[in-house]
């Protein structure tokens, strides 16, 4: 395995209060120009970034967290993919695969194809973001399945443009106001272990989805069923054992095309190349984004070659779909999470973080407020509930997981919060992190829960 090298020092240094006078100067440029429906959760602006480590325009360096939320696994800037940008800029920036295509793109193509669950024959498009691919993982299970109900699940996010907000659960921030939103889409109920009333197996909660989607929508009428493996944005939330594998059988059986959303947990980022690969589910097609480009606009949606054939000529595509220097940042990054075995190193992450959430909430006793520690690999969480509540109220606990990201923010600790009720703190180091720097970064966490509860 090859060793992690660093360019920034890998240690958190805050220099006085921030922002410094440099972000206070851009947040007011900012404010005149940029739209206030655009917001940042950290006040300060990027000068660099290695590692573990962002480092603002003063002088400021950040513990990160939260990898640009599950983008930068390999780094933001990882010698190879840097190289790799930089040698294809210099010779082609764009000629749009559309028109004039290149070898980038079937590159990428071939790894993808290899790397996700199934030995069987596939295909892949690549396209810009991950609401681009989900978008487009529906058009082609729509258009081979000459059906138009597609399933999604509470909690569930798929992203923010009309027919992503459709699948999308959240009302606010994401879809307050911006309605009409698409048809044909139907939610039904998630697994979230956490919080069933009572303890329910996997195969029956996905039964319970089965029973609506039959009753409700008739499963004839239903194109695909979309899922995030591990919801993100909804809380990381980890299905019991046997949802998955019970709905995909489901939806093989039933002629149902299963999508599994994996923009945010694939490449690495569970400890495994996708988080499918958990519970053995080979998904029909798979999307992809965010780790895939090591930083770089990157999504793909990869599936089964009859299901992606079945479309005509020209009818998938976009302009900068694939772009040339998009593609060798991904080679690049997939070599590096190959070179620096990744997958090891996330589940190396899963292990320190729940080691630390356990003997805090051990030491905390009676006061304890995270109700759970889940998740896979370096996309672990805490839900927090009301002091004393734990084990029975679940009351979540909204105001705490505020005050806690603020307060590592505030010791240069930049976190996450996610989840339907605004209460879970996530993690999502950049894979490379050292272990070091991530203790570091544990440890002013764990102050931060020590202070909320007294
Ligand atoms: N599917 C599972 O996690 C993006 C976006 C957060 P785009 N999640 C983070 C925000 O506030 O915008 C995401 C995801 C899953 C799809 C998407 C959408 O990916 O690249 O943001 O379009």
């Amino acid at each position: 395995m090859a060793e992690i090298q660093y360019r920034l020092e890998q240690k958190r240094a805050i220099l006085g209060a921030f922002p410094g006078p440099k972000s206070a100067a851009l947040n007011e440029r900012r404010k005149s120009v940029v739209a206030g429906g655009v917001a940042s959760s950290v006040p300060v602006y990027v000068q660099d970034a290695d590692g573990g480590i962002i480092k603002d325009v003063d002088g400021n360096s950040f513990i990160d967290l939260g990898s640009g939320i599950a983008v930068t696994s390999v780094g933001a800037s990882d010698a190879a993919v840097v190289a790799a940008v930089q040698e294809q800029a210099a010779h082609f920036t764009h000629t749009c695969f559309m028109v004039t295509p290149y070898e980038g793109y079937i590159a990428v193509a071939e790894e993808l194809n290899q790397l996700t669950p199934g030995d069987h024959e596939k295909r892949t498009v690549l396209f810009n973001s991950g609401a681009e691919a989900v978008e487009n993982a529906i058009k082609v299970a729509r258009l081979a399945t000459d059906r138009d109900a597609i399933v999604a699940f509470d909690h569930a996010y798929h992203g923010r443009t009309n027919l992503t907000m459709a699948l999308t659960a959240k009302a606010m921030p994401y879809k307050t106001n911006f309605g009409p939103f698409a048809p044909e889409i139907y939610r039904v109920p998630m697994s979230y272990p956490f919080r069933e009333a009572t303890e329910i197996k996997g195969e029956e909660a996905a039964q319970r989805a089965i029973t609506m989607i039959e009753k409700q929508i008739g499963s004839e009428s239903v194109a695909a069923i979309v899922i995030e493996p591990i919801q993100g944005e909804g809380g990381f939330i980890v299905p019991a054992e046997g949802f998955l594998p019970t709905l995909a059988a489901w939806a093989k059986d039933n002629g149902v095309v299963f999508i599994a959303d994996e923009v945010q947990s694939g490449f690495c980022r569970t400890g495994a190349w996708f988080a499918s690969e958990h519970e053995g589910v080979v998904p029909d097609i798979i999307t992809m984004a965010k780790g895939i480009g090591g930083g770089m606009p990157l999504s793909a949606i990869t599936g089964r070659a009859d299901l992606l054939d079945a479309v005509h000529p020209g009818g998938l595509g976009g302009t900068y779909g694939g772009n040339p220097v998009a593609c060798a940042a991904a080679l690049a990054a997939i070599t590096s999470m190959r070179e620096f075995d990744l997958n090891a190193r996330a589940q190396n992450i899963e292990k320190i973080v729940g080691d630390r959430m356990a003997a805090l909430a051990e030491e905390l006793g009676e006061n304890n407020i995270i109700g759970e520690f889940r998740g896979r690999g370096a996309m672990v969480a805490i839900e927090l509930v009301k002091p004393g509540t734990a084990a029975t109220t679940k009351e979540a606990n909204a105001e705490d997981t505020k005050a806690i990201a603020a307060a590592c923010l505030g010791a240069g600790v930049i976190i996450l919060t996610c989840g339907t009720y605004g209460n879970v703190v996530r993690l999502l180091p950049p894979l490379v992190i050292s272990d070091e720097l991530l203790n570091d970064g544990l440890d002013v966490l764990c102050d931060a829960i020590r202070a909320a509860v007294k």
